[in-house]
């Protein structure tokens, strides 16, 4: 019928592949906006899924949707992200090798909903044994136990990661989750004790204070209004609409109990959570020397009932410091900032170590040594990129993050597989992208990156700045083409870069970072009158995460950043060893509103994400890759000779070491299909050493004519 729409005007495709004005941007974002208005938020390029946040429930996480896509070849259904988990899931079980699932995207792109669909399809339809069901459990509940404690309200994001998250989740040969494993990374200290206007803390807090039953809170000393404390007010948001503390407080609990944690446990946690409240709470005041008071000890005893520390003790520790001499200590008194500096310092010590103790707590429960052949599918799930009005510490870390896992991206997609091609003898264009290596490389080489600058400035002997750091940078890094400071700033008209601001141009953007905090959070220093007071601590949890040995390591332990650093090159070792699939989160717009599609938000996440890079290597390239060797070894298809066959979906071409298939012949006409692999493998098939190829496909063809 002419003018109607077609189905495909109307939903566009559901692989960017299939695009004809494939090299077009706008085109890619057309079709993005059209699914999206449709809301269909998923889209692949190959087998790469694009998510757009629809802001909304949607009834696209059913049992029966679930179903639908379990063992279901990949573009046989629309895409989902259902199709990637079970496709990862698949892989591992019939080559038994180790897989990831990559998901990124800026902050409040989705990621963490994708990566809890994830979890929960595998919950869901993976076989379950009685005995194995409360691993099941547990990997579920560690969830809003670990979003409890580490997400939390921010301008981008009513529920944002604060900390980074890797999980195994570990299955036998049979494909049963039998158990799972987590490293967390870095998670925002900073916030415990200030959360800028319109933040909030650590969720924890107020589900706490929300929905904690009276005689918990009357054994912790603690009120109701979160108005009340000063770690939970200062944002001026402590009440949230679209956060239901009560409801949540509910839920952890319930995980509590699954995660096997003891009364005691959570006796002891809860102590410390609400020692942190109390400590907020503590005021300061100067007395005549110039040295801190404090004049209310109605929370110090609060604390010391908690943690088990002697109230004088406790409150000499936050009043004054110990300095050793030749041979004896000297202790002396602090002033009032220094007494507020040593509070806060300590509040984060204690919420930031306990974290640690939840991560490995939570491990515990899920560590399972029946079994000890598995493999595995790991989650990576972390802080998103983000840009804020003003960006400290914190902003530089998550950033940094950011950029690796860019980096690990390019490297294992539009490089390798481009480098591969040619390997192979493949008549190749090159592909043309931008590379952020030389952002990484800014932020961490040794002896010349920006962290190693931190750190010199950190142990330098002398007074040591945040202005002095600035400086040192611009005189090392100052002309870097990603680094800007006030002396050395691009055209007018744009943000002016304050005196202790410098700027990086990350792959997602330009970021103006105040140095004000660097050094001391890139620090991270207890001071020691106040380390021996928790290593000495009755709190069980505190004892296990202060052990006395630390006092007497008298060793500098490394720096904030380099721990940072050291742990995202670990984790680029382990995802390098696995299979990969991507998920790249969209985010449609800043308001956090559904069915707002922001063009030039969403245009400038594309080209970031290097989307359209990616597509044009797809759909150059292969949509699927094997090891020959790997693939024969598992199919144990005898095809020594002929050299292209096909099977139910796919077509295979072997190449020396790899053996390659086009996308999806459902996707095709069968004519349309042997056109494309003619145009695309042209320059090959008429090489003399692929003759027998053509020869294949010729047959084929015939093949496919008569039928
Ligand atoms: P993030 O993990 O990518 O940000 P989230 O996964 O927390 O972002 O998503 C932010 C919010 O968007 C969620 O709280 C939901 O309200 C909504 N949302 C995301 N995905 C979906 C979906 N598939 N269906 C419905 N609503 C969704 V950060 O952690 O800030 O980088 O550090
Ligand atoms: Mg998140």
């Amino acid at each position: 019928m002419e003018g109607a729409l077609t189905a495909r005007d109307k939903v566009g495709v559901q692989d960017f592949v299939l695009l004809d004005a494939y090299t077009s941007e706008s085109a890619f974002l057309d079709n993005l906006r059209k699914r999206f208005s449709e809301n269909l938020i998923y889209t692949y390029i190959g087998t790469l899924l694009v998510s757009v946040n629809p802001y909304q429930e949607l009834g696209i996480y059913t049992v029966s949707q679930m179903e639908l896509y379990q063992g279901v070849n990949f573009f046989e259904l629309p895409p989902h992200i259902y199709a990637i988990a079970d496709n990862a899931y698949r892989m591992m079980c019939s080559e038994l090798n180790n897989h990831f699932i990559l998901i990124s995207g800026e902050s409040g792109a989705g990621k963490t909903e994708a990566s809890k669909k994830i979890l929960q399809y595998f919950a869901v339809t993976c076989p379950m044994t009685k005995s194995l069901q409360i691993a099941r459990d547990r990997l579920l509940l560690s969830n809003p136990v670990l979003e409890a404690f580490g997400n939390a309200k921010t301008l981008r994001n009513d529920n944002s990661s604060r900390f980074g998250k890797y999980m195994d989740i570990q299955f036998d040969y049979k494909g049963v989750p039998v158990g799972g494993h987590i490293i967390s990374y870095l998670i925002e200290k900073s916030r415990v004790v200030y959360q800028n206007q319109g933040e909030r803390n650590f969720h924890i807090f107020y589900q706490l204070l929300e929905g904690g039953e009276e005689e918990l809170l009357a054994s912790l000393g603690l009120e109701r209004d979160p108005q009340l404390y000063k770690y939970l007010s200062q944002g001026h948001c402590a009440k949230e609409s679209s956060i239901n503390d009560k409801n949540d407080w509910k839920t952890v609990s319930s995980a509590f109990s699954v995660i096997d944690f003891t009364e005691d446990d959570l006796e002891n946690l809860f102590g410390i959570i609400a020692s942190v409240l109390h400590l907020g709470n503590i005021c300061f005041e100067e007395n005549h020397q110039g040295c801190a008071t404090v004049p209310d000890t109605h929370e110090i005893k609060w604390i010391s009932k908690l943690l088990g520390v002697h109230p004088s003790i406790l409150l000499e520790a936050l009043t004054h410091r110990k300095i050793e001499a030749k041979t004896e200590e000297v202790i002396c008194p602090l002033t009032l900032e220094l007494s507020v500096y040593a509070r806060d310092a300590m509040a984060k010590a204690v919420y930031g170590r306990t974290f640690t103790w939840l991560v490995n707590k939570i491990n515990s429960s899920l560590v399972n040594k029946d079994f000890t052949k598995k493999t595995v599918i790991g989650l990576l799930d972390i802080y998103g990129f983000e840009v804020f009005d003003k960006n400290g510490f914190e902003q530089f870390c998550i950033n940094y993050c950011n950029e690796k896992l860019q980096q690990l991206l390019i490297e294992r997609t539009l490089k390798a597989e481009q480098a591969e091609y040619e390997m192979e003898g493949i008549e190749w264009e090159p592909i043309q992208y931008f590379n952020n290596k030389i952002i990484c490389d800014l932020v961490e080489e040794r002896h010349k990156g920006i962290i190693s600058i931190l750190d010199e400035e950190c142990i330098r002997p002398g007074p040591a700045t945040d202005l002095s750091f600035l400086e040192k940078l611009e005189e090392k890094v100052g002309k870097h083409a990603h680094f800007q400071t006030r002396k050395l700033a691009g055209p007018k008209g744009r943000k002016r870069i304050g005196w202790m601001e410098f700027r990086l141009c990350h792959y997602a953007g330009e970021v103006t970072y105040c140095t004000k905090g660097f050094l001391e959070k890139n620090n991270d220093l207890l001071y020691r009158h106040l380390k021996e007071v928790l290593c000495r601590s009755k709190n069980r949890i505190l004892k296990e995460c202060f052990l006395v040995a630390e006092l007497e390591n008298r060793r500098r332990p490394p720096t904030v950043g380099t721990q940072f650093k050291n742990s995202l090159s670990s984790l680029l070792e382990i995802l390098i060893s696995k299979e990969p699939s991507y998920i790249r989160c969209i985010k449609p717009n800043d308001r956090k509103e559904p069915s707002k599609f922001d063009d030039l938000l969403i245009r400038h996440q594309i080209k970031y994400l290097g989307l359209m890079e990616h597509l044009r290597v797809r759909r150059a390239g292969f949509a699927y890759r094997r090891k020959y060797e790997h693939f024969l070894q598992r199919t144990k298809l005898i095809m020594t000779t002929i050299s292209l066959f096909t099977s139910r979906t796919k077509i295979f071409i072997r190449f020396p070491r790899t053996l390659f298939a086009t996308e999806d012949a459902f996707e095709f006409s069968k004519h349309q299909l042997v056109a494309r692999i003619q145009a695309k493998y042209k320059a090959c098939l008429e090489r003399r050493e692929y003759v027998k190829k053509r020869q294949a496909a010729i047959r084929l063809e015939a093949h496919w004519r008569g039928a």
